[in-house]
């Protein structure tokens, strides 16, 4: 559980800072992220903003997890090929820096040899 200041992933969501939210449910939203690692990079995100890693999500809530991973799947397919990759960066060392999970869907034509 969060008892910080809302996330800039909340702030987006309460449309106090602009960004291009694609694709938005009752428990799910996704937006473009704003430095762009492949062609297509979306972040895809659960509303709520207490969970700050994919393995507390994971144990608390995996029908969230689940629907996270769907709606992935579905926007690599609009958007791209169908073909991505799913990055989960879990604590500071991993390179996470918003600590509101989230997981980045990578599509088009990736660098090769790297991981994210
Ligand atoms: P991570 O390093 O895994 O915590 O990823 C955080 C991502 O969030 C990073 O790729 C950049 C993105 N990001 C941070 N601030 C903003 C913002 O204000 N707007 C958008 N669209 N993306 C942001």
């Amino acid at each position: 559980m969060s008892t910080s200041e809302p996330s800039i992933f909340s702030r987006i969501l309460a449309r106090e800072i602009p960004a291009d939210i694609v694709y938005e449910s009752e428990s799910v939203f996704a937006i473009t992220d704003i430095a762009p690692q492949a062609p297509v990079h979306l972040l895809v995100i659960p509303k709520t903003g207490e969970y700050r890693s994919v393995g507390e999500l994971a144990k608390a809530d995996p029908a969230l997890l689940a629907e996270m991973v769907a709606v992935a799947d579905q926007l690599a397919a609009e958007r791209s090929d169908g073909e991505y990759r799913l990055v989960f960066n879990t604590g500071e060392s991993a390179g996470q820096t918003v600590f509101h999970v989230h997981a980045h869907v990578l599509g088009g034509q990736l660098p090769e040899g790297t991981l994210a």
